[in-house]
């Protein structure tokens, strides 16, 4: 244990290294990485700009090898880090399995956020059936490899921890867009989707936070951009979310930052 633990640089509530908390509270080892928090809403450190070689996206883990980025490489270079307990299917075959679904998720991401950023009322139909076409999909694959199980194989796994992040900021659709899986035909990836967002090693966003840091997403500005006539980003790290009113479910209706309760 002379090696120092490597830096994550990270965004709370940011669904990509809430893969990499996941995979580590399965494993355990939530203090074999450090943490560090990086306030989207202010102009980056130069330092970790250097670190990244100027790209901003996070997470990015510091390793006393080099930087990694990417957080599903990042995830599996963890996995293998840390190889016990095992997260990830050891069978090659089922390896392969598990990671046919973990190549969904860049479609079924982008496909949520772009809906939830849209603010063309008209192409609302065109998302919500893009989004029950994603649900479908996953209805198919998981209906196929385990019918009549919860996760894609036995346990909450790799598959689990990388989909989990993404259920959880969904709840921005239930609230601004009034979306839910519908009563029939999605049997199978709503036991999926619930029984991932009730599993213990994944509580580290809830739908509150969710809802409430992500109103300005749901203005069409992402990633700690200010929507016109506000001063307070909803990603502000002051005031601290808990004590802001719920914001308005109608997302025409450009709250305020007072109304958000952001101050001013
Ligand atoms: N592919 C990378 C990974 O690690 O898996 C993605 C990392 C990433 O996008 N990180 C974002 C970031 O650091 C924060 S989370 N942004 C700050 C910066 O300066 O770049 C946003 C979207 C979207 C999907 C997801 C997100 C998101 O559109 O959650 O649009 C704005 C960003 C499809």
């Amino acid at each position: 244990m002379t090696s120092p633990r490597p830096t994550l640089y990270h965004i709370p509530v940011c669904p990509f290294s809430q893969r990499l908390e996941i995979l580590l509270a399965l494993k355990g080892l939530a203090d074999a990485v450090e943490f560090r928090v990086v306030d989207v809403t202010r102009p980056r450190d130069p330092a970790l700009l250097r670190l990244s070689r100027g790209t901003t996206a996070l997470p990015i883990l510091d390793t006393p090898q080099g930087v990694l980025k990417e957080s599903l490489v990042i995830l599996r270079y963890l996995e293998e880090l840390f190889p016990e307990p095992p997260v990830a299917q050891a069978d090659p075959y089922r390896r392969a399995v598990e990671n046919m679904l973990i190549a969904r998720e860049g479609d079924f991401t982008s496909w949520g956020y772009r809906w939830v950023l849209n603010r063309d009322r008209a192409r609302d139909g065109e998302f919500r059936d893009g989004m029950l076409a994603q649900y479908r999909g996953l209805e198919d694959f998981l209906t196929w490899q385990n019918p009549g199980g919860v996760f894609l194989f036995e346990d909450f796994g790799l598959a689990e921890a990388v989909f989990t992040p993404m259920f959880v900021r969904f709840h921005f659709l239930e609230y601004y867009e009034g979306f839910d899986l519908p009563a029939q035909g999605f049997d199978r990836v709503r036991r999926w989707r619930d029984a991932c967002l009730a599993h213990p090693a994944a509580q580290q966003v809830n739908r509150e936070r969710v809802v409430k840091l992500y109103y300005d997403y749901a203005q069409g500005y992402g990633n700690g951009a200010l929507p016109p006539g506000r001063q307070v980003s909803s990603f502000a790290f002051e005031p601290p979310w808990p004590g802001r009113p719920w914001p308005p479910r109608d997302k025409y209706a450009a709250a305020t930052d007072a109304d958000l309760g952001l101050g001013g």
